[in-house]
């Protein structure tokens, strides 16, 4: 039982939801340390969704809507902590979703695929027999894919996501979206969006953006993508953590505790 008054009991509640997750057997036993590894960057922006990451998710939000096959890929982390907005979002820009997994159980599949379904998901792709393409060049189990989907793509977003698959969904020439809170990953590098937010602040903020996107014309989602440079983007991410920390520092941030 988490304490109502503990002051870090959103991030401990989020932490419950994957380890019960791994109790039922869909979030793989690494998701927790790739959780980890997320929650100390998000310490790093002050776990708010900082100016940089918003831009990114309007840039996003814009490629998705002017896609002509958009996918959303989803693995154990993400259909713990945000499956209803994943669902939404995809509704929202006309997208497909498929089950994608690093660590590939035909059991943890389908139960991803039911969690998507219970929460409303109409047709998830990319389980058992369904994923049956090859991206070429990605040795990882994540190189199975759905004929229908992520092999068809032309623009994927990929929330917490390894390296490899990045890359080789780039060189097939795809517009790949990352949100991944650690901006020096290979992923975040790889990506031509790359979102760099806590998957349980950056899908929500994308569902509000589509909402009010999806009436803009056309070009105005053009010039939206065209103004976005994912490097200068994760250099001003940098940037933002390095005059962060600097200031902290400054300021001799200390927390007091009562004497004895
Ligand atoms: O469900 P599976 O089998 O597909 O496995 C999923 C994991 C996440 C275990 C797998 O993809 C993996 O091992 O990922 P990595 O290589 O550890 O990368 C995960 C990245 O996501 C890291 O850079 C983390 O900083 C980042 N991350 C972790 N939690 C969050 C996050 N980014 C955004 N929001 C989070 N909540």
């Amino acid at each position: 039982m988490i304490p109502i008054n503990h002051p870090r009991r959103e991030s401990l509640l989020i932490r419950e939801r994957l380890v019960d997750g791994v109790r039922e057997g869909y979030v793989a036993l690494q998701g927790l340390i790739a959780h980890g590894r997320g929650e100390c960057f998000d310490y790093l922006i002050g776990e708010t969704t900082i100016n940089e990451a918003l831009n990114a998710e309007r840039a996003a939000v814009a490629a998705l809507l002017l896609a002509r096959n958009p996918v959303i890929s989803v693995n154990g982390n993400t259909a713990a902590l945000v499956p209803r907005d994943i669902v939404e979002l995809a509704e929202l820009v006309g997208a497909k979703v498929e089950v994608n997994l690093f660590y590939r159980t035909r059991e943890r599949e389908e139960l991803i695929a039911r969690i998507l379904r219970e929460n409303g998901a109409r047709e998830v792709l990319g389980v058992g027999d369904d994923a049956s393409c090859v991206i070429p060049e990605l040795f990882s189990e994540r190189r199975r894919v759905s004929c229908r989907g992520i092999y068809v793509a032309d623009t994927i977003l990929v929330p917490l996501e390894d390296g490899d698959r990045t890359e080789a969904l780039r060189k097939m020439g795809k517009t790949v979206i990352a949100i991944d809170l650690n901006p020096l990953s290979r992923t975040a590098r790889a990506a031509s969006i790359t979102i760099v937010d806590n998957v349980v602040r950056a899908v929500p903020n994308m569902v509000r953006i589509a909402r009010e996107l999806k009436a803009k014309p056309r070009e105005e989602l053009e010039g939206i993508v065209r103004d976005f440079n994912n490097d200068e983007n994760l250099r001003k991410v940098l940037m933002y953590i390095s005059r962060r920390l600097a200031e902290l520092a400054q300021n001799h941030i200390v927390l007091e505790f009562p004497k004895d």
